[in-house]
């Protein structure tokens, strides 16, 4: 038979940061209420979670990784929204917001999560942001959760 390991989506006693940029604020304030809905729905408390404002998404994978290093987190959640428009600037943020968020988990073995939006529009932002579609943030937040626990129940925690 073979052992399966898990992660269970309690979130009970765990800490989270949470990296929420202020670009398209308009989007990542309805991605930060399904991140904290998500997060006190399976256990967490309020005072466990902590919310660092950055001014773009270019610029979360070094607060991300600056989290992470602290110590103080079981897990970092990355929210933030990058809208292609009519700007080649999308590519750029999108590609070095998301490699370096990869690489703040990797580098310090928390698990950082990409709760990030990216869309060719503003429509489809809104729908990802909980209209048509699920709130990615409320996503983001179950993927921490089950992320933790499952590294959590592999090393035997
Ligand atoms: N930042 C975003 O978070 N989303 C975007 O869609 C975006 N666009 O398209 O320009 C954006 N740009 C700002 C960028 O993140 C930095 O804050 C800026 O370049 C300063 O470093």
């Amino acid at each position: 038979m073979a052992k399966i390991i898990e992660g269970k989506l309690d979130a009970t006693g765990l800490k989270f940061g949470v990296v929420i940029s202020r670009y398209n604020s308009f989007i990542t304030q309805r991605l930060l209420e399904g991140v904290l809905d998500g997060l006190v729905r399976h256990g967490a408390a309020d005072g466990d979670i902590t919310i660092l404002y950055v001014p773009g998404s270019f610029e979360m994978p070094l607060a991300c990784l600056k989290m992470a290093q602290s110590g103080q987190y079981d897990a970092v959640i990355a929210v933030g929204a990058v809208i292609r428009g009519a700007t080649s600037h999308f590519d750029f943020v999108a590609a070095e917001c998301a490699k370096g968020i990869a690489r703040a988990g990797m580098q310090t073995e928390v698990p950082v999560i990409f709760g990030v939006l990216t869309a060719d529009t503003i429509e489809q932002a809104i729908e990802r942001a909980g209209t048509k579609l699920p709130n990615r943030g409320f996503e983001a937040a179950l993927t921490a959760i089950e992320q933790v626990n499952a590294l959590k129940s592999m090393s035997g925690e």
